[in-house]
This record gives structure tokens, C-alpha cells and sequence, in this order.
């Protein structure tokens, strides 16, 4: 984390150099929110962006002559005979934070571009203030307007984004525009392939931030890796006054204050010792209160301080060997229907975990939202958080890469100071290359960069050798780079009956943690037969038993993330009466029911516990 200095520079003005055009993330935004912007926002469907471009195609953005016909100028008709063929005040509203897809009937399907637009009111506090504009994720391109005018855009629909508005807010009638666009694109992040529905919108909270004229807009404070004691990071500030600024740490109950003052660029490290930190722990999921100050600005956060490495095949929370008993979740509320979004919904479903018995989720297969990280803080609930490349990106395209590094960097940006999170994984699924090699090891390397206190991971593929289909390898050179080895398996799914896991040879010559990410078994809740009968509860329950005993024999083993929490909707999935548009594999079903399988891993876990506690 102490290389950090030097790409401070890039953390806050690279976003310029390549195609994204969103400013450097406000660190705890939610603290500093002074109105929020969710609630109804008026919307137009524009599946041919007429609002975008004008009829040769050329994008409305682009054209110094700006044209009424745009969306984003919000224009109104000055007399009765002008002509403006939208209208946004007369157009019906959607919810924000919420998927489209599940609030129309029909935008169920819809992928393209969707217009939104809110209007707001706005008092300045006092001379000086500055504000910003916070949109906690979009899926997946939005282009952003104030008052007729371009604040940028960005790319990736699970990672916030905020623009300064300052200069372009007024007393009375702002109006805030996006244009969503959900297309799958070969060349984008995630790519056109992926087993789970594609939601589009405005999926998470849009916030006002309101700031002095030089503030605290980043921190991270966490142990230093392998230190008990000391802790380490950096503040940066923001603004025209932040050479030689002094900051203030505090944390009463170490009845801890350390000044540090800010180089010419804001930016001060941290790094000091501190006795007697109690250490956050699955158990004893401690958060400190930590307030920053200068003279003109104060931020307060929770953070818990723990630390995670790896020795050999264990994995180490603060020093003590442990096992990660976890299940895999996607960001959906199946009982309302859409993405989750709320504190609730993550209550719903840490809930869920914590019944299981886990100490440990895999949110996959993209960056969750900020409430769910925040909560599994509050619970002790371990984190994997992954990179949405998944299946086969375009390893080679250069533009590609810089919006899979640019996801990584806001997650890591937004996550860096929980406790919670423990794992940064790389990509899903990825097919072995030379060129794919290249474009994980620099997406590693760029974890590494921001974040040196967590592990890396992904999740790879498992092969049989070619002389025995029974005999089961990790061959993937990208195991190499990683602190965790993890992959996928479906024997007695995709490949065989559940009895074939007792014929399996696990032959892993690693000297890692291993972790299978995924195994799982579709079964419609409800549905029974008995252990041979496709679909029905008893053929998934059978499949957990022989899976755990089967990778139980692997002497690596340190955790396992089964697929997954909860049945979540996917449109490859089209069996009707059995799928109808629904991936099965959950524990418990789209309504709630948990099916048997739930309590063969549950009964699993609490064996696992007696061991490890
Ligand atoms: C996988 C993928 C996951 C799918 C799952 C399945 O290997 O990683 O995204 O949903 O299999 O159910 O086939």
C-alpha cells in the first residue's frame, strides 16, 4: 500500500487518459450525503437513441451546435408551434435504486438505452461549498447531464461514480439527466455471454455531497499486512489549499491522535503504531469509530482492523488457521424480483448465510453493492469480492482492458478500508492464453498496487489428465500468481451422476489454500423424486453429499463457496415447468423455501466448525 504514492496521481486524474471521464471516488460518500436523489425520476425508453444521435448518426455530445432535439437539454416548446417531440415532465417515472426490468412489465427484456432524469432544488450551506453528484452503480454505460451540460460518462454497471458540479448548480430547478444503456457488447466488461439476467438502470443510490472547498476526499487506514500494530495508508486531499495541510486521526477508545501533514499534491501517509487494537474477527466483529479532521473539513467511519495471509495451504485471520465456510450469492432480491439493493436486502440475505453456518460469502460475479459490504463489517461475515470478467473477454483489445482494470480500481477505491473483504478475485471462468495470462497478471498487479493488505484469487477450471478421466488437475498457469487457488467443479452435474465423486482423484501439486468456488445442482423447490431424478430435491441433496465428501479429501481444502445462496434469475435457462427463465442451483428457492440440499451443508459446516474452533 506504501508504493501508493506514486500512483496516487493516476488513482485521481488517470481515469482522464483513456476513455472513461468520471473524477476520483469520494471515499465514504454516504457519510457526507447532504440530499438524496432517489425516489421517482421521470424516464423515456430510446431503443434507437434518437435522443443521442441526430439522423446520420453523429452523437448530439459531439455537435457544437447543440440541438433541442438532444434529450439531455430537457428543452421545452417556446410557443405553440414549435415542435419537440419529447417530454420528460409527462413521461412515467421509475423507482431509483431499482432495475427497470423489474418494475415494468415491459422493459422485462429491454436492453438499450433508457433517459432519466430528476429535478432538484439546492441551498449552498456557505460561501465555498462544493458539491458533487454520487451514483452509486448504473448499468452499464451512462452519459451524464446537468443543466444541458456533459459531466462525463462511465463504463461498468456495478461501480459508482461522481462528478463535481459545482460551477453548473443553481438555487431552483436543476435537473440531473442520464442515459443508461444495458447493451451487451463483445468487447465490454462483462462481455455478450453470462449466466444471470442482465438488469439495466439505476441501480443504486444517487447522493448530493456536499464538501468545504479542500476536503478529505480519500483514506485508507487498515494494519499493515502481518502487523498486530501498526497501522498504515494514506489520506488524500482535495482542493486548492492541501500542501502542508495538517490532518488529525483519531480513534477515542484507543484514545489515539496522530497528526499528519499533507505533501504539495494533499497527500500524507500513514503509518504508526498503536497498543492495544482489539482485533475484528468473525466472532467478535469489532469497528472502531475513526474521525479525520483539518481545520476545515471532518469525516467520521467504522473500520475493524484484522489481518489476512496465507501460510502454506492455511489461511490466516489475525495469525489463526481457518476455514471459510461460505456460499455463493448474486446481487437479486428473487422474492420482490430485481436487484438487490438495500440495506433490507442484504439483511435478507446475510441472514440466509449466517443460518447456513457460513463465515464467508462469494458475492459474484461483479462488485455488490456498498450496503451489503457494510453489513457483512457489521456481522463478520467474510468477503470475496470478484471482477465481472467472466467466461471469454477479448484478452487482446486494449480498450477492454482499461474498463476491467477501471471496475477493479473504483471496487478497491470503494472497499479498501472493510475489514470484511478479504479476497480480490480477478475473473470467472477464463479459458488458458497467452494473451489471457497477460490481461489477469496485470489486473493482479494492479490489486496489488492499491491494496497490498488482501488476497488474490479467481476462479479457474479443473481438467481431468488425458490418460485417466478420473484423475482431476489444476493446470492453469494463472494459479501461479494468485494466494488462493480456487476453481469450479460440477461432477455430478455437467459432468456425470453424483457417483462418480467417489471415483474422483484429486491430484492438486500446489503448495496453496485451495477453495472450490462453485459446485452446485439445479432442483426446483418442491419438486421431489428420489436421488437419481433430475431436478428434484433429493437428486441435489444427493449431489452435496457426495460433492463434500469428494472435495473433503483434498487436503488443501480451506473453504468452499457453493453455487449459490438463492435460485437467481438467468435467460439461458429455459426449461419450462422445471427453469422458466430461473438458474435452479440455489438452496433455497426464488421464494424462499429452503430445499434440502440447504441442510446437508448446513449439517456439513457445523462439522467443519468443531474442527477449526
Ligand atoms: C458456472 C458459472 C456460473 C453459472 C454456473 C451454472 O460455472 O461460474 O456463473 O451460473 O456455472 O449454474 O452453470
Amino acid at each position: 500500500m506504501f508504493k501508493l504514492r506514486s500512483l496516487l496521481f493516476f488513482l485521481a486524474f488517470g481515469s482522464f487518459l483513456g476513455a472513461r471521464s468520471q473524477q476520483s471516488l469520494i471515499q465514504n460518500a454516504s457519510s457526507r450525503c447532504i440530499q438524496t436523489l432517489n425516489g421517482k425520476w421521470n424516464y423515456i425508453v430510446d431503443p434507437y437513441e434518437m435522443g443521442y444521435y441526430d439522423y446520420r448518426s453523429v452523437p448530439y455530445d459531439e455537435n457544437p451546435k447543440q440541438t433541442d432535439r438532444a434529450y439531455y437539454t430537457n428543452t421545452k416548446p417556446k410557443d405553440k408551434s414549435e415542435r419537440i417531440e419529447y417530454d420528460f415532465d409527462k413521461s412515467p417515472t421509475l423507482l431509483v435504486p431499482r432495475d427497470w426490468n423489474s418494475q415494468k412489465e415491459n422493459l422485462f427484456y429491454y436492453e438499450g438505452s433508457v433517459w432519466y432524469k430528476k429535478s432538484f432544488d439546492y441551498r449552498k450551506a456557505g460561501d465555498g461549498k462544493r458539491l458533487f453528484v454520487y451514483i452509486g452503480a448504473a448499468n452499464y454505460r451512462s452519459d451524464i447531464y446537468l443543466n444541458g451540460k456533459k459531466l462525463g460518462f462511465h463504463k461498468g454497471g456495478f461501480t459508482p461514480f461522481n462528478f463535481e458540479i459545482t460551477d453548473l448548480v443553481k438555487e431552483k430547478d436543476n435537473f440531473l439527466i442520464l442515459k443508461v444503456d444495458n447493451k451487451r457488447k463483445a468487447d465490454e466488461v462483462p462481455t455478450l455471454n453470462t449466466d444471470w439476467w442482465n438488469y439495466g438502470g439505476i441501480t443504486r443510490d444517487v447522493q448530493l455531497i456536499e464538501t468545504p472547498a479542500t476536503f478529505i476526499r480519500d483514506y485508507f487506514i487498515q494494519l499493515k499486512k502481518s502487523s498486530s500494530d501498526n497501522l498504515g495508508g494514506y489520506v488524500q486531499l482535495d482542493g486548492n489549499n492541501k500542501a502542508g495541510i495538517s490532518v488529525e486521526i483519531s480513534i477515542p477508545a484507543l484514545k489515539v491522535k496522530q497528526n499528519i501533514v499533507t505533501d504539495a499534491n494533499g497527500y500524507a501517509l500513514i503509518d504508526f503504531k498503536v497498543s492495544g487494537i482489539k482485533r475484528w474477527s468473525t466472532n467478535d466483529p469489532f469497528l472502531y469509530d475513526i474521525n479525520l479532521s483539518t481545520t476545515e473539513d471532518k469525516t467520521t467511519d467504522r473500520i475493524g482492523f484484522r489481518t489476512i495471509e496465507t501460510s502454506g495451504t492455511d489461511i490466516l485471520l489475525n495469525g489463526k488457521p481457518l476455514f471459510l465456510k461460505g456460499v455463493s450469492i448474486h446481487e437479486e432480491n428473487a422474492i420482490r424480483g430485481g436487484r438487490a439493493s438495500s440495506r433490507e436486502d442484504a439483511l435478507m440475505l446475510l441472514n440466509w448465510a449466517k443460518e447456513l453456518g457460513c463465515n464467508f460469502v462469494r458475492l459474484a460475479h461483479y462488485p455488490h453493492n456498498e450496503n451489503i459490504i457494510r453489513l457483512a463489517d457489521e456481522m463478520g461475515i467474510l468477503v470475496w469480492e470478484e471482477n465481472p470478467v467472466y467466461w471469454t473477454i477479448q484478452w487482446k483489445n486494449p480498450e477492454t482492458f482499461a474498463t476491467a482494470s477501471s471496475q477493479l480500481k473504483e471496487v478497491i477505491s470503494r472497499d479498501k478500508n472493510r475489514a470484511a473483504v478479504i479476497i480480490w478475485s480477478m475473473a470467472n471462468e477464463t479459458p488458458v492464453s497467452d494473451e489471457r495470462m497477460s490481461f489477469l497478471r496485470r489486473l493482479a498487479d494492479t490489486a496489488r498496487h492499491f491494496d497490498n493488505t488482501r488476497l488474490i484469487s479467481a476462479a479457474l477450471e479443473q481438467h481431468a489428465t488425458k490418460e485417466n478421466e478420473m484423475v482431476r488437475v489444476i493446470t492453469d498457469p494463472f494459479a501461479e500468481f494468485v494466494d488462493i487457488v480456487s476453481f469450479n467443479q460440477y461432477i455430478g452435474w455437467y459432468d456425470g451422476l453424483p457417483d462418480k465423486c467417489s471415483k474422483i482423484t484429486w491430484k492438486i501439486d500446489i503448495n496453496k489454500p485451495v477453495i472450490i468456488s462453485e459446485l452446485g445442482a439445479d432442483a426446483l423447490g418442491g419438486m421431489h423424486g428420489d436421488s437419481l431424478t433430475r431436478w428434484s430435491e433429493e437428486y441435489q441433496q444427493y449431489f452435496y453429499e457426495q460433492n463434500l465428501k469428494m472435495i473433503s479429501k483434498i487436503p488443501q481444502l480451506r473453504g468452499t463457496t457453493p453455487w449459490i445462496l438463492v435460485d437467481f434469475r438467468s435467460p439461458r435457462r429455459v426449461l419450462p415447468g422445471i427453469q422458466d427463465g430461473w438458474n435452479r442451483k440455489g438452496l433455497i428457492s426464488e421464494t424462499g423455501n429452503k430445499k434440502l440440499a440447504f441442510y446437508t451443508l448446513k449439517k456439513f459446516y457445523e462439522q467443519i466448525s468443531l474442527k477449526y474452533e
